[in-house]
């Protein structure tokens, strides 16, 4: 596929934390869907080598880029910092991605197409079309419940909110503002899908076939889901009293 012309230059961040298996083969297939986009793998000092595999990868390929960090901060942190990298090197699309498959590049084109009338696209797995390949039912249960509770809570009017699998016009990212965000875990994709709602930007979701990884393991734990149910619990409270205070004042 080629990048639709308006789109500009376009960036696919990659964060890692032990993806040695999963890294190269999904590099490649980056850049064989879409050989114009540029690569960034932000690699969070990965102990199984993952950092010195993308050194590699990137020796090998101009349009492929890593960013080491010093230590394991969380996906939210990776992005940041991705997202800070690219900004700051005039790339005007950023796409979020996971090392391990599960988001696959070849459905990066139809995210690119629906961007062009679109600020933010979600690749979302819970909308006709999209599904879920090898997860227990309870896993999915989990996922669901979490995105039907972010929808009511927050009223985003989005199918999957948790979803990792995006991409942002660099103005989008400028207008929701990078600063006050400091989600860690994946609550951080709840986090900048309802500021890109609250900030009125034309968010899009289009069906995806998430596919569980086969290499390595997850870094889903009870910390990552706690954090994400008590910050989506926060801002739905704040922003009901916020509501009925602004009621009460007129
Ligand atoms: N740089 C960095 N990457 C992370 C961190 N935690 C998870 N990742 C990456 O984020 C992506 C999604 O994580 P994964 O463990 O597959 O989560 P799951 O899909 O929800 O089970 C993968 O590419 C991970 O390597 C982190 O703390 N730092
Ligand atoms: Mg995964």
């Amino acid at each position: 596929m080629q990048v639709p012309q308006e789109l500009g230059r376009v960036l696919v961040i990659i964060p890692t934390y032990n993806e040695r298996e999963n890294l190269e083969p999904i590099v490649a297939r980056v850049r064989a869907a879409v050989p114009a986009v540029d690569v960034l793998v932000v690699d969070d000092a990965s102990p199984d080598g993952t950092g010195e595999l993308a050194d590699r990868l990137a020796a090998g390929d101009g349009q492929v880029h890593v960013l080491h960090r010093q230590g394991k901060e969380g996906l939210g942190a990776a992005y940041i910092a991705g997202f800070g990298w690219a900004l700051d090197r005039g790339y005007d699309v950023l796409v979020e991605m996971d090392a391990d498959g599960s988001h696959q590049p070849e459905e990066l084109p139809a995210l690119l197409t629906a961007l062009v009338r679109a600020d933010v696209v979600i690749g979302a797995r819970y909308v006709p079309g999209g599904r879920v390949v090898n997860w227990p039912l309870k896993r999915e249960a989990l996922s669901r419940g979490a995105n039907t509770y972010a929808r009511l809570l927050l009223g985003v009017p989005l199918h999957d909110s948790t979803g990792g699998y995006r991409a942002y016009r660099a103005s989008a990212l400028h207008k929701i503002g990078l600063d006050g965000v400091d989600s860690r875990g994946y609550c951080f994709q709840i986090d900048l899908a309802y500021r890109a709602v609250r900030a009125g930007l034309r968010v899009a979701e289009v069906p995806i076939t998430f596919i569980e990884r086969e290499r390595g393991n997850s870094k889903m734990s009870r910390d990552v889901m706690a954090e994400a149910m008590w910050r989506v619990t926060r801002w739905g409270v704040s922003d009901r009293t916020r509501a009925l205070r602004e009621r009460g004042s007129r």
